[in-house]
């Protein structure tokens, strides 16, 4: 029997905005139609399931980052900007930056931010409580990361806000070059521009994570040319995916308030809810991967050099390995969730990235009696990260 002409196929379009508005049923059917489906539109391979996502993404010698972990073959197309130097590699190159970006990120280096974090959160938070209501969007997951973030990097002030509009940028381009992609980088070069000079060791501070990547090469551990690109990499996957994250987490406490109840009666759940919000909406829904050589995934034959797109929502919510999956339940365990991928590329700056989510938790199962949605929220739609452009929210105080 020939496997490959009785292989599932699928004609969705996971880079539409109507995908984006539910991709849920669309998840569903690809979960169901096999271990790895047929994307015809694009031409590439499909894993929705959490196996096989798990598998891909921790086989990294068969399923490779090099030619790009967006839908363009980096050994076909020129990439859009210069490859990442730890997102866009392969060990042994990988290990070499990802040891330097783990030092920089370390669980120790967290132990300094702490403090200064929880009093920003804390005083967001309070001054959130004095408004009648506000779009918690651009006022709390996105003033959040952008107060505390640049500072710990040691970016000089000013221009911060160009993070987001280049992040956005950024996770456009791993997808097709559709109507999304072409609108985020009409005006790019500036952008580009602006991150490069941010990058450079003469613009940072002496004590942030900036200057730890550029200390590296005096230990012989990156290039001089090197370490600006390890720092673009801090720059691009620092802001809108934590920006996301809070999104999530802020829209799951409000639309289940029995879980922001069993918060507010147990602060240190905190890390918890945030991390139950990372599986359940997962910002970052997808990565790609390209095949080094022929393989078979649930008896389906792959070639070498096939593009295999990863379902990380999808797999997130899988009911084969999650039980009621819909339910934003902050007791899970969530241990194996992908929201932060596995293996050699799980993400580098999670433990930043779940203690910008503890601090603001914290403070609002502290501060706040009740979250409630006031308007409409509606959704920013990117090729890669899933969010909201805006959440009216009011904040009720504790008596
Ligand atoms: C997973 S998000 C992300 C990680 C790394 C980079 C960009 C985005 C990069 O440029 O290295």
């Amino acid at each position: 029997m020939d496997f490959a002409t009785v292989s599932p196929s699928s004609d969705a379009d996971p880079f539409s905005r109507g995908f984006f508005a539910d991709p849920f049923p669309t998840h569903a059917a690809l979960r169901d139609a096999g271990p790895v489906v047929r994307l015809s539109r694009y031409g590439i391979w499909a894993v929705a399931r959490y196996d096989e996502v798990y598998r891909v993404l921790n086989d990294w010698e068969t399923f490779s980052s090099a030619r790009g972990v967006g839908l363009s073959d980096f050994a076909k197309e020129k990439p859009w900007r210069l490859p990442s130097l730890v997102l866009e590699t392969d060990p042994p190159f990988h290990d070499r930056t990802r040891k330097v970006l783990n030092r920089v990120l370390s669980p120790a280096a967290m132990k300094t931010l702490r403090e200064k974090f929880a009093a920003a959160a804390d005083a967001l938070v309070d001054a959130l409580l004095e408004r009648e209501s506000f779009d918690a969007v651009p006022e709390l997951s996105e003033a959040f990361p952008l107060a505390v973030f640049p500072d710990a990097i040691g970016m000089p002030p000013g221009d911060r806000h160009n993070l987001l509009p280049y992040g956005n940028m950024v996770f456009n381009s791993f997808g097709p070059r559709n109507d999304l992609f072409n609108d985020a980088v009409r005006d790019a070069a500036p952008v580009m521009a602006w991150v490069q000079l941010q990058s450079q060791r003469d613009q940072l501070s002496d004590d942030g994570f900036g200057a730890q990547i550029h200390a590296a090469v005096a230990t012989g551990e990156l290039t001089a040319g090197e370490a600006p690109m390890v720092v673009r990499s801090l720059l691009t996957a620092g802001v809108d995916t934590t920006v996301s994250g809070l999104g999530a987490a802020l829209f799951c406490l409000a639309r289940f308030p029995e879980q922001f109840q069993i918060l507010r009666e147990n602060p240190g759940l905190a890390r918890a809810a945030f991390e139950e919000a990372v599986r359940f909406e997962t910002p970052v829904q997808t990565f790609f991967r390209t095949t080094t050589r022929p393989v078979e995934i649930g008896g389906v034959h792959l070639d070498e050099g096939e593009k295999v797109l990863m379902f990380l929502g999808a797999a997130n919510r899988d009911p084969r390995k999650w039980d009621l999956p819909e339910e934003y339940d902050i007791a899970r365990k969530t241990v194996g969730h992908v929201g932060f991928g596995f293996g050699v590329h799980a993400c580098v700056g999670q433990l930043l990235a779940r203690l910008e989510g503890e601090v603001v938790l914290q403070a609002l199962a502290r501060k706040v009696a009740r979250l409630e949605i006031v308007g409409a929220p509606r959704r920013r739609f990117n090729n890669t990260l899933r969010g909201l452009e805006s959440l009216p929210l009011k904040l009720h105080k504790v008596h």
